[in-house]
C-alpha cells in the first residue's frame, strides 16, 4: 500500500502533474483582457504615463478572491508570456495590481517598449484558458 502510494507520488513528479501543478482556475471561452491606453504605436514624452486595462466578459477582483470568473490584471513590460502553469513572477517586468487597480501609472526610460496584459486568477497563476492581451509596442522620448 505505502508502496503503492510512493510511486503514485513519484510517477506524478515525472509527468509533472502534483499538487503544484492543480487544475488552473477555468476562464470563460469569450473573455478578453485589453489595454485602454496606450494605444499601439504611441509616442510618450516625459516617460511617466497611465496605463488603462480593460477586461470583457469577466470581473476584476482583487488578489485572494474565491469567486468563479474573476481576475486580476498583471502588466508585462519588456518580456514575453510566462509559463501558464505557475503564479506570473513578480519583479520590474511584471507588474501585479493585486488589489484590483485597473489603471496605473508607470514610468518607462527613454526608448522602445513592449506592454501586454495578462490576467491571472486569485493565486497569480493565468487562467484556463489564459486571458492575455494583444501585445503593444510604445516609444518613450
Ligand atoms: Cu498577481
Amino acid at each position: 500500500m505505502l508502496r503503492e502510494i510512493l510511486w503514485t507520488v513519484s510517477a506524478a513528479a515525472v509527468l509533472g502533474v502534483g499538487p503544484a501543478f492543480a487544475a488552473r482556475t477555468p476562464a470563460p471561452k469569450n473573455a478578453e483582457v485589453f489595454i485602454i491606453w496606450p494605444a499601439d504605436g504611441t509616442v510618450i514624452t516625459g516617460g511617466k504615463l497611465w496605463v488603462r486595462m480593460g477586461l470583457r466578459n469577466m470581473g476584476v477582483a482583487p488578489k485572494g478572491t474565491d469567486v468563479p470568473n474573476v481576475g486580476h490584471h498583471h502588466l508585462l513590460v519588456d518580456t514575453e508570456l510566462p509559463p501558464f502553469d505557475e503564479p506570473i513572477p513578480s519583479d520590474r517586468n511584471h507588474l501585479h495590481f493585486g488589489a484590483g487597480e485597473t489603471e496605473a501609472r508607470i514610468e518607462l526610460p527613454p526608448g522602445k517598449h513592449t506592454l501586454q496584459l495578462l490576467l491571472g486568477d486569485q493565486d497569480h497563476v493565468p487562467h484556463d484558458p489564459p486571458v492575455y492581451s494583444k501585445k503593444i509596442s510604445i516609444t518613450v522620448k
